[in-house]
């Protein structure tokens, strides 16, 4: 089986390595000189664990090349980004097209194409089968369209790929076995055949499922401070009753998809998505309702350096997309007068390059990212802050005695 896949992110590429793993042959096209000429020389652009080592025995079996332009083959996967439209919230699809419209001059009877972009509702019948008919095929019958969202999370995508339950959304009933015959070679979790339109909202739903989720808990933090109750321990006990699963509140909600997809779902149904768009502006607060808290502890308690601990989205990746951490540390710096330094040993904009230097006689260490080496600070760090205030908004830190003061999402409710 030859696949070409268009977009070599955070999903086309380690998709095009496990299929290259399971013996097809993979050309991975990308727009950008750079990513092509680093992948080829058996490098990854990304943080991604055991990715590297998955490209270089791609390459050294001849079975991935990345390049600048598509060839024709059995099976296309699109894998491009779809931001929200420039100062608006819906799907942009510029991408998508431009990638479609670029493997249409080499599409022959009897080929796949696959999009694994998350798309807005109704995207593959209704934009996208229209640009392959045009061309004089027939969806179904000589070419097999199918949209497969992808669901692996960052971090620990080489097994999610594999071992997650797969949607294969098929136009017609056909093109759903052909999807599954592509994801059968390497997919040990269920391939669920439906509708593409029921695989394009089911995806959107379950990142906006958790969007919600996460906004009630971030609610329940405010309703929490307002009544003098510990939020953190009000979702532990909920949580211990057998249907409920209250998420984790946060400074926020990051990342490509969680503060993303929901818009594409509101932009087409404003009026009837209502929770969807009160839970996205519940968790856009929380970044302001963080920096409240902050600049009141260090009003109390006379502080003049605030560390940033953690600006990437979410713990243990580098990637910082649509981070609250990086809206809290630019707001921090643009209004107010405290020195602010920033440190995340997986981020290269960092202001300091370890713990200890960025603690050093800092009056508060603001967690906004839950990474690992967050969970124990060395005491003789802490001893060499200011007035060694922890405040730590992902609850993560595991030893909080040697700090002078600590709070967390749960007991801030004293700075009304
Ligand atoms: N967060 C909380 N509280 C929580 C859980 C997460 O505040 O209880 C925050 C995180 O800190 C982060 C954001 O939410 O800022 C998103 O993190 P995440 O781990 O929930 O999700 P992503 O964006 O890394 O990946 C999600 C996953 N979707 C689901 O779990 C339903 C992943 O499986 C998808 O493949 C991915 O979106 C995607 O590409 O759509």
């Amino acid at each position: 089986m030859k696949i070409t896949t268009i977009g070599l992110g955070y999903i086309g590429l380690p998709t095009s390595l496990m299929f290259a793993k399971h013996g097809a042959d993979v050309v991975g096209v990308d727009i950008s000189e750079r990513t092509v000429d680093f992948l080829n020389s058996g490098n990854v652009p990304i943080e991604e664990p055991g990715l590297e080592a998955y490209l270089n025995k791609a390459l050294s079996a001849h079975k991935f090349k990345a390049s600048l332009t598509p060839e024709a083959g059995d099976v296309f996967i699109i894998a491009v980004p779809t931001p929200n439209v420039a100062g608006e919230f819906g799907c942009d699809l510029t991408y998508v097209k431009k990638a479609v419209n670029g493997i249409l001059p080499l599409l022959e009877k009897g080929n796949i194409v696959i999009i694994e972009s998350t798309i807005s509702p109704r995207t593959t019948e209704d934009v996208i089968k229209p640009l392959i008919e045009k061309e004089g095929f027939q969806v179904g019958e000589d070419i097999f369209l199918v949209h497969c969202p992808e669901r692996v999370l960052p971090g620990n995508i080489l097994y999610e790929l594999v071992y997650n339950n797969r949607i294969i959304g098929g136009v017609t009933g056909k093109c759903t076995a052909k999807g599954k015959e592509v994801y059968g070679t390497f997919v040990k979790g269920e391939l669920l055949g439906t509708a593409a339109s029921v695989a394009e909202l089911s995806k959107l739903m379950e990142n906006t499922y958790r969007d919600v989720n996460i906004a009630l808990a971030n609610e329940l933090v405010q309703i929490g401070a307002r009544l003098d109750i510990d939020a953190l321990s009000v979702i532990e006990m909920a949580n211990k009753h057998p249907r409920v699963n209250i998420h984790q509140p946060g400074p926020g909600v990051g990342g490509h998809c969680l503060a993303v997809d929901p818009y594409f779902i509101a932009a087409e149904v404003p009026e009837e998505a209502k929770l969807i768009l009160r839970a996205r502006q519940i968790n856009r607060q929380m970044p302001d309702f963080v920096i409240q808290k902050v600049l009141a502890i260090m009003a109390e308690n006379q502080g003049e350096t605030i560390t940033i601990l953690g600006l990437a989205y979410k713990g243990n990746v580098d990637d910082t997309r649509e981070s609250p951490a990086i809206q809290i540390a630019d707001k921090l710096k643009a209004l107010t007068n405290y020195q602010i330094r920033t440190f995340d040993p997986f981020v290269a904009s960092s202001s300091a390059n370890s713990l200890e230097s960025a603690l050093d006689e800092s009056d508060l260490a603001l967690v906004l990212t839950d990474h690992d080496v967050f969970e124990k600070i060395p005491q003789k760090i802490i001893a060499r802050m200011r007035t060694s205030i922890l405040f730590d908004t992902k609850n993560c830190v595991k030893e909080t005695d040697a700090f002078n003061k600590s709070y967390n999402l749960g007991n801030i409710s004293i700075f009304k």
